[in-house]
């Protein structure tokens, strides 16, 4: 079950620094006491192919990056199972990096249950979303707009119809949408990061120079779209 595999989580991987407890404390479920908590998942490295090495260098450099600049928020890279490589290397390299491990750490489980399967309050959640901004497609980005309903959808094409490469978007979530009362998430950000799938719109044939960029472009518009809802 999804709680059994968070106790696990939480022995074995709960944190980026296994000396440090204070994740417990979250799942406890008190867990935002005004702190502006961003969940994300690794953006392009799924369905996108985008190499798990330099995708987990960047996220760790774009986190401390943002973290230096802000008190008061906490980042949480978000994926599905805890042999997640994604996870464990990013884990590794923040720890080296001495990245604070109450600001930053790992979490596995569904993004769109968080507080109602792991009992973790996020007030706001990223997506890994195409071109588009469309429903489906896979990923998370179909689990997303199915555990938000219509309403993600509608206020989606309110804010807009296309993303391009290293940008992203923020949606608010109406109150009476599902997943905001139910999940309490207030916004949902729509990030489009770069896509080394020769089966998707915007192919980068493999060209990591540009690749990377537009992944650290990604980052950089997802932390300083989710500062500015609370900024
Ligand atoms: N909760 C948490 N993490 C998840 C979930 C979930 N429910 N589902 C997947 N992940 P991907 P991309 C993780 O493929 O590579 C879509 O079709 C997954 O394990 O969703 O950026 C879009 O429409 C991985 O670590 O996104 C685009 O066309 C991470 O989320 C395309 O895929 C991202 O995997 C985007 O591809």
């Amino acid at each position: 079950t999804f709680s059994a595999e968070l106790e696990n989580k939480n022995e074995e991987h709960g944190s980026l620094n296994d000396e440090n407890s204070s994740e417990r404390s979250f799942v406890g479920g008190s867990s935002c006491d005004g702190i502006h908590t961003l969940a994300f998942p690794s953006i392009s490295t799924s369905d996108f192919q985008f190499d798990l090495e330099k995708a987990s260098d960047i996220i760790v450099d774009s986190v401390s990056d943002f973290l230096k600049k802000f008190d008061s928020v906490r980042l949480v890279l978000v994926d599905l199972s805890d042999k997640s490589k994604i996870l464990a290397l990013v884990r590794k390299k923040a720890a080296e990096k001495n990245i604070e491990s109450s600001k930053f750490f790992t979490f596995v489980g569904d993004i769109t249950q968080l507080y109602t399967k792991g009992n973790f309050r996020c007030n706001v959640i990223a997506n890994a979303t195409n071109w588009r901004l469309k429903p489906g497609g896979g990923g998370v980005n179909a689990a997303i707009y199915r555990a938000a309903g219509d309403s993600l959808e509608i206020a989606t094409k309110e804010q807009a119809e296309t993303l391009s490469p290293g940008n992203s978007v923020v949606v608010p979530l109406p109150s009476s949408s599902p997943f905001h009362l139910r999940e309490g998430v207030t916004h949902v950000i729509h990030v489009l990061g770069p896509n080394m799938n020769p089966q998707r719109p915007n192919y980068l044939k493999n060209d990591y120079v540009e690749g990377c960029k537009i992944l650290r472009d990604a980052y950089s518009s997802l932390f300083e779209n989710f500062a500015s809802i609370f900024n």
